[in-house]
């Protein structure tokens, strides 16, 4: 055991209770393929893809397709144009036990189009998890660049990926079911890292003097995070498995103790508040009991979908009644560091008949693994019904790829007071249409920055019900546009937008 410097936690014991026997004898409910959202604005849920292998990570790829991992060790590729789910290849020697070990967080260098570099974790043996990347192509993983081994299990193997704002990557690791890590400075376990995208350690880490690879981490004390997301304004905020209570939605702060062996969500218990004080633990913003399993998380701040502006949308796993099995759109402050609110979709389910007798209500689509927020402001999610642990009766369409879309949303019919950047991803070389609203007038700069910060466009605009910006020069890659800031009389509030450049297909 090495501790963070200053961190010298008691041991603890766990106990780890698994209630998840395989079901037997359910009668095969009728897969849901459609269903209407009454919200505000009416939403349409369709099921786009199905008969995938427990898909575990969306990722909107730089061809505009959704590149994801399934469990065996596939990754694959939606269309959303034509439908078709194409393989992108296998990635080799992967691990899988009879729970959920296997292949599952994915990332694509954000200059795929110069450095094809596919990234992914998963167990390549029972008790081993390994970062790596690979190069792609065009057809085939073709180079494995092993950039991180850590402890694995046949659970708590976390994981997700994020590009932070400055163009490092985050990993948000598990506990691999050994709770002396998250608290050792020597292991790379229970820890958000961050690293170079080559995998070497930033210079400006907040543990940069530990020991390899203590100095990759970010944040400390993580159980199980499955759900990890960057705002446009820096924010991160992450999702991880409790024990047998207190699931958590954290606000995640540069160098910080989250707790986890020593302290699980809040400090409210009299064992706990030692610890709390003595290493400033961070408590989490959300807590449920009893545990719901959250795991994908994105962020949704697309106009299509009003009531779910400036939201974070986080995925739910675990059957067992109330708290389970659902999305949860969770709306934030206009700073991004609070939760105002909290509205669950996708819970009334069907009530399943079995021999075992009646099971709890399930959600309407089963198990929620994954949240993709798209650029056309639709929200995808997938399912993993077909785990051993599956607390879901599995139906012939799983598991399912699933739009959440407004059918009701054209971009020309922008609201007012609004601004959008259109189209996004927006083809390399061409431009993007600023659309704001009729009566818009004035003035506005507008600065474009890469994804490591650099300013690549500065200009001053008059706006009109539409700005077009030409995007000459800019690469294949992910952008924030920032509008407003000084010296500007427009009616259009400060504001910055992310979007994407793609590669051009012709
Ligand atoms: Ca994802
Ligand atoms: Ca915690
Ligand atoms: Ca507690």
């Amino acid at each position: 055991m090495k501790p963070f410097p200053s961190i010298f936690p008691s041991l603890c014991l766990l106990l780890v209770l698994y209630a998840n026997a395989p079901l037997s004898g359910q009668t095969m409910p009728e897969p849901v393929l459609e269903y209407t959202i009454d919200d505000p604005v009416a939403l349409q849920a369709e099921v786009v893809a199905v008969n995938l292998d427990l898909p575990w990570d969306l990722v909107w790829g730089p061809d505009d397709r959704i590149w994801f991992t399934e469990r065996t060790g596939a990754i694959k590729a939606y269309n959303p144009v034509t439908g078709l789910v194409e393989l992108i290849d296998t990635v080799p020697n992967v691990f899988n036990s009879s729970d959920n070990s296997g292949l599952h967080a994915l990332f694509l260098h954000p200059d795929f189009e110069n450095e094809p570099w596919i990234y992914v974790n998963y167990t390549f043996t029972f008790n081993d998890l390994r970062l790596s990347r690979f190069r792609y192509d065009g057809t085939a993983l073709v180079e494995e660049d092993t950039l991180l081994e850590l402890a694995g299990q046949d659970s708590h193997n976390g994981a997700r990926f994020q590009l932070d704002q400055s163009g490092r990557l985050l990993f948000a690791t598990g506990d691999a079911f050994n709770p002396f890590l998250p608290q050792d400075s020597s292991s790379a376990n229970g820890k958000i890292l961050r690293m170079e995208l080559d995998g070497s350690v930033p210079a400006d880490n907040p543990f940069v003097d530990l020991p390899y690879p203590g100095n990759l981490t970010y944040s400390i004390g993580h159980r199980n995070p499955q759900g990890l997301v960057q705002l446009p304004n820096g924010e991160i905020w992450e999702t991880e498995h409790g024990p047998d209570s207190e699931d958590e939605m954290n606000r995640i702060l540069r160098g910080r103790n989250y707790g986890w062996p020593e302290v699980n969500g809040s400090c409210d218990q009299p064992e706990e508040e030692a610890f709390c004080a003595d290493y400033a633990v961070v408590e989490p913003v959300l807590t449920w009991t009893p545990t719901a399993g959250p795991s994908g998380l994105d962020y949704y701040n697309h106009p299509a979908i009003p009531q779910w502006r400036n939201s974070l949308i986080a995925g739910f796993l675990k059957r067992r009644g109330d708290p389970g099995q659902r999305i949860r759109v969770a709306r934030l402050s206009d700073d991004g560091t609070e939760v105002l609110s909290v509205t669950d979709y996708l819970h009334e389910g069907p009530v399943l008949p079995t021999d075992l007798g009646q099971l709890n209500q399930t959600g309407v689509f089963g198990r929620i693994r994954d949240v993709l927020c798209a650029p056309d402001g639709s929200v995808y999610l997938c399912t993993s019904n077909r785990e051993f642990n599956g607390q879901y009766v599995v139906t012939e369409a799983d598991d399912r790829l699933i739009r959440i879309y407004n059918p009701a949303f054209s971009a020309e019919a922008v609201p007012e007071g609004e601004v959008l950047v259109y189209p996004n991803p927006a083809p390399s070389g061409s431009a993007v249409y600023l659309k704001f609203p009729d009566d818009a007038s004035g003035e506005l700069p507008i600065r474009i920055y890469d994804i490591r910060g650099r300013l690549v466009l500065d200009q001053l605009v008059e706006v009109g019900p539409f700005v077009v910006i030409r995007l000459r020069g800019l690469a294949p890659g992910n952008y924030l546009l920032r509008m407003g800031a000084n010296d500007y009389s427009a009616t259009i509030a400060e504001r910055t937008v992310k979007f994407q450049v793609r590669p051009r297909n012709d």
